[in-house]
Formats: C-alpha cells, sequence, structure tokens
C-alpha cells in the first residue's frame, strides 16, 4: 500500500454560524485517536497543531455572522494549505465548514502552481452554494462552493485566481438545497447528485465516474467531508443534521474508493460539534470513515468489477 505523509492540520473555525462548538473538533478528533488510526496503516503523521485566524481590518456586515473572522480564517487557512500541499497530505479537522473557503483555495493555488486541474468532491446534506448576496440565515458555512468556482458576491474576501472549474465540482449526498441555490446550480456544470439517486442506482455509481473523470483528466482531487453526509442516527453531533442521510456502509464505500484510486491529496473534516455528541460517536466514526479513506480495509484485494 502506497504510504503518505499526513498532515494533521487543526482548523477550530465556528464563526460560518451562530450556534459554537466547533472550535472543539479538533480536539474531538485527536481525542477519538485519528493520528493512531492512520499511523497503524503505516503512514507517517505528523500534528501540526492549530491554525489562528489572521487579525483583519474589516467591518461586520449586516445579515452576515461574523464576516470579518471568517474573512480572516480564510485568509490563514488558504496560506496553510497551500504550503502544506508541497510537503504531504493535509487533513483538515474543522471546524465548521466555512473552513474551506480557505483550505480549497491554498489547494487551488498549489494546483495551478503544478499546473493539474483540481477536482473537488463535497460529500455533504448541503450544496453550500450561497454567496453572501443570497444568504438567508447569514451563516457563511453554506458558501463556500459558490466562493470556491468563482461566484461573485464575496467582497472582503482574498480574490480567487483559480476557480474550480464547474465541470471538476461533485456533490454528493445532497438533500437540502435552498431555492436561490437550486437556481444557480442549474446554470451551473456542477455534478449533483442527491439522496434519491443514490437511493435508486447505489453510492457507487456516481462516484466511480467521477473518480474515473479525475483519472483520466490527471487530476488531483480534494475531499470535503460533513458530518451531515451522515444520516443524524448515526452522526448526531453537527447542528444542521437533516434526516435521510448515508448509512456507514454507504460512507465507508465512498472512502474505500477513494483510496483505491489513489487520487485524493487532501481533505476536510467538518462541522463536527462535540457538544452536540454522544459519547464521542460521531468522532468516532468520522475517524473511522477517514482511516478507510487512507487504506484501512479487511481484506487485502482490489475492488471487486461485476459489471
Ligand atoms: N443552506 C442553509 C444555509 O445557508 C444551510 C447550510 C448548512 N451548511 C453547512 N452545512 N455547511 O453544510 O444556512
Ligand atoms: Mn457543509
Ligand atoms: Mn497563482
Ligand atoms: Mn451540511
Amino acid at each position: 500500500m502506497t504510504q503518505f505523509r499526513i498532515l494533521m492540520i487543526g482548523a477550530p473555525v465556528d464563526s460560518g454560524k451562530t450556534r459554537p462548538g466547533c472550535l472543539m473538533g479538533p480536539d474531538a478528533f485527536r481525542s477519538a485517536r485519528l493520528q493512531g488510526a492512520l499511523e497503524d496503516l503505516g503512514h507517517e503523521v505528523r500534528d501540526l497543531g492549530n491554525v489562528v485566524p489572521d487579525a483583519v481590518d474589516i467591518a461586520p456586515r449586516d445579515g452576515l455572522h461574523a464576516l470579518p473572522e471568517t474573512i480572516g480564517w480564510t485568509q490563514s487557512l488558504s496560506r496553510t494549505a497551500k504550503a502544506a500541499m508541497a510537503d504531504g497530505l493535509p487533513i483538515f479537522l474543522g471546524g465548521d465548514h466555512s473552513l474551506s473557503l480557505g483550505t480549497v483555495h491554498g489547494v487551488a493555488a498549489h494546483a495551478a502552481e503544478i499546473g493539474k486541474p483540481l477536482f473537488v468532491l463535497w460529500l455533504d446534506a448541503h450544496s453550500d452554494f450561497h454567496t453572501p448576496r443570497t444568504t438567508q440565515s447569514g451563516n457563511l458555512h453554506g458558501t463556500p462552493m459558490a466562493y470556491l468556482t468563482g461566484r461573485d458576491g464575496f467582497d472582503g474576501f482574498p480574490p480567487v485566481p483559480h476557480p474550480v472549474p464547474e465541470a471538476n465540482v461533485c456533490l454528493l449526498g445532497l438533500r437540502s438545497v435552498d431555492g436561490p441555490e437550486q437556481e444557480m446550480l442549474s446554470q451551473t456544470a456542477i455534478r449533483r447528485h442527491d439522496m434519491r439517486e443514490i437511493d435508486e442506482y447505489g453510492i457507487a455509481t456516481p462516484i466511480r465516474a467521477f473518480l474515473a473523470d479525475v483519472a483520466a483528466a490527471g487530476g488531483m482531487l480534494h475531499v470535503s467531508l460533513d458530518v451531515d453526509f451522515l444520516d443524524p442516527a448515526v452522526a448526531p453531533a453537527v447542528g444542521t443534521t437533516v434526516p435521510g442521510g448515508a448509512t456507514v456502509r454507504e460512507a465507508h464505500l465512498v472512502m474505500e474508493m477513494l483510496h483505491d484510486s489513489g487520487l485524493m491529496c487532501s481533505m476536510d473534516l467538518v462541522e463536527l460539534n462535540p457538544m452536540l455528541d454522544e459519547r464521542g460517536r460521531s468522532a468516532q466514526v468520522m475517524v473511522d470513515l477517514a482511516a478507510s479513506a487512507l487504506g484501512r480495509r479487511v481484506f487485502d484485494r482490489p475492488t471487486p468489477r461485476l459489471l
């Protein structure tokens, strides 16, 4: 098995929504033994500690929760991500999903520098495709995909010189997409797969097609895993639960196929709110999923090809 140099980077971002708690996420992942689980697979793992947000001189804006702080995080995480990409495979321990405004921004800068196309897999109940102009909640964790694909409306944020091409984005697990998001998404080439499609065709079908395209393009893949991708019955520790999510087995299959593909270069683990957890079980399921994405398996065999 390919061994990686894995960099654990804490991103205790809690500014992307009003309900606090995600700032404890990085330590919950540490307490659930993420580092040991990855070392058990033979990887070299370094815990680089937690990032802090840049201090920025930006005015708050009505209707947007904690805008200056979120911009500060975007700046510092973009820099951190770009540097980490040159040094190993970063896993960003969130923190709410607004951290991806920064992590993917930095990963995209790295990809552009080495001349590889960047692909993004967004495992989430939500499309997170609002802009600061369309959001109804004012919660910026609902905006990263719009920012990273180059939508307007992100005044005060770092410019996006390397937007992720729409056709390189795959949203998987959708079951809560607001009206303005539906409208904007319908005008893009973004791949979007809701739970109904997963029910009808199985989760392997869309992910297999997407990974084949990443490989054919010689691309690199960033994976952003939101706790609410999972069904709340198995992962309750998230402020934005939506019933009808992925099962533990569906999520592991995605991770196992990611590992087999050898395409994943960076990962976010986001939205874990330990205040809402039950005996640490959501943290544990997220750690187990990360381990699957990095090679944990029962039998050493290639993916069975049945079709
Ligand atoms: N669409 C809703 C909003 O804008 C909920 C967004 C939830 N986003 C989170 N979880 N990152 O995906 O408020
Ligand atoms: Mn999300
Ligand atoms: Mn550049
Ligand atoms: Mn979500």
